[in-house]
């Protein structure tokens, strides 16, 4: 019975899981909310992974970063290229939630939940100093993402820095890194236990006008995807690679299948590198730097959707947000894709980071897991796409690729 339960990949019991809470859930009535704890169960320990995600991820991303230099004039045309296009990403989101505003309108009286966060009356000298860490344990303690973050960025500029003397630290990180992935990896198997008694709960308590907003927000997500695999991948390769562009997307359709249905971008990074040497000709020391960087720090799937759930958590909950919270939530956005693990799940779990910083419940998450592996699967597809975008541009302005084994793909 175990043996045919794992047997079953994770996202067919994860659909299952919530077509079946749904049923339930409509046909119970309010009184799933019962069953909502095996949820709070699945929700906590998303939020147990929080701290010790971000601060090994982030450290050890930014501290890979030092690589780039060694790659000179590929290293900084990869970074500047992950930057943008993961400013772009974020962005398109916050655009995508403002004008569509999924969440508008959905009634959430009946969530029991902790009082919504007051308003930040903070003032900006208040702002300024509560991002400094002043105590790290303390802010670790109290899960204070923006001065984790601070933190860890320091942290992982500081092992930069260091040079030889910073490698023992950063095989620490490194190692620390790709443990809570494994411990990632176990949480998520409760993903179709969660997600059943969580979809159960809305659809029992929250009726319909919720299971329309969690479709909006589904849309919302694919819509953004395709528009940053379309536009933005396209773009690239058109005007920046010069190269076809039909010919790209044939090279990694091998590479956008395995991302699709693993939602792991790590599971999917050797395909990845075989797409990108054997049909798009790109050289070995270019494609194995580039995308594996990239499979670490390169999220632009994810960095749009922290956008777009952000803005849903505070329109369900009646969140007002200022301008300086969108310039917040970019940035956060940005950072939460580089501090994202390419595993099944880190979108959901970076999404506490944003929330936390401009005040949007933690309930949201709650209230998006039922749905978030569908949707987890399409941002990570566009997150592979887009290493290997910005591998073939850069292999592309640097003379590192063999166009004529590119148009050659026919062979895919
Ligand atoms: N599943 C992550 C990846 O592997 C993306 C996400 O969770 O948003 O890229």
């Amino acid at each position: 019975m175990l043996k045919t339960w794992f047997n079953i990949p994770l996202w067919q019991r994860v659909i299952g899981a919530l077509i079946l809470g749904v049923i339930v859930g409509r046909l119970w009535g309010p009184d799933a909310t019962s069953i909502k704890i095996i949820g709070d169960v699945f929700i906590a320990f998303i939020k147990m992974l929080v701290v010790p995600l971000i601060f090994f991820s982030l450290v050890a991303g930014v501290a890979s970063i030092g690589d780039l230099r060694k790659l000179g004039s590929v290293g900084w045309r990869a970074l500047l290229l992950f930057v943008v296009s993961g400013q772009l990403a974020v962005w398109l989101g916050l655009a995508l939630g403002t004008f569509v505003a999924p969440g508008a309108g959905v009634d959430t009286s009946a969530i029991q939940m902790g009082a919504v966060p007051e308003p930040n009356e903070t003032t900006f000298n208040d702002m300024i100093l509560g991002m400094i860490p002043q105590s790290p344990v303390q802010v670790m303690a109290d899960v204070n993402v923006l001065p984790l973050i601070v933190f860890s960025l320091l942290i992982g500029i500081g092992i930069l820095m260091a040079k030889e003397d910073g490698e023992p630290v950063l095989k620490i990180f490194e190692s620390g890194s790709v443990v809570m992935q494994k411990v990632t990896m176990i949480v998520m198997e409760l993903t179709p236990f969660g997600v059943f008694a969580l979809m159960a709960w809305v659809a029992g308590t929250l009726g319909f006008d919720a299971l329309q907003a969690l479709g909006t927000l589904v849309f919302l997500n694919y819509l953004g995807c395709f528009l940053i695999i379309g536009l933005i991948y396209g773009s690239m390769i058109k005007f920046i690679a010069r190269l076809p562009v039909i010919d790209f997307f044939r090279g990694i359709v091998d590479a956008m299948a395995v991302s699709y249905s693993t939602a792991s971008s790590n599971a999917t990074l050797p395909v990845t590198l075989r797409c990108a040497e054997r049909n798009l000709g790109i050289s070995n020391s270019v494609a194995s730097f580039v995308i594996s960087l990239g499979a670490t720090i390169n999220m632009n799937g994810t960095a749009m959707y922290l956008g777009l759930a952000t803005l849903f958590g505070a329109q369900i909950f009646g969140v007002d947000l200022s301008w300086g919270d969108y310039l917040l939530i970019s940035i956060l956005g940005t950072l939460g894709a580089v501090g994202a693990a390419g595993i099944p799940g880190a979108g959901l779990i970076m999404m506490a980071l944003v929330f936390g910083a401009v005040g949007v419940p933690l309930e949201t998450i709650a209230f998006v897991a039922g749905v978030d592996r569908i949707m987890d699967m399409m941002r990570t597809t566009t997150n592979v796409s887009g290493d290997a975008a910005v591998a073939t541009t850069v292999a592309a302005l640097t003379n590192e690729i063999d166009r004529a084994e590119m148009i050659s793909a026919d062979d895919v």
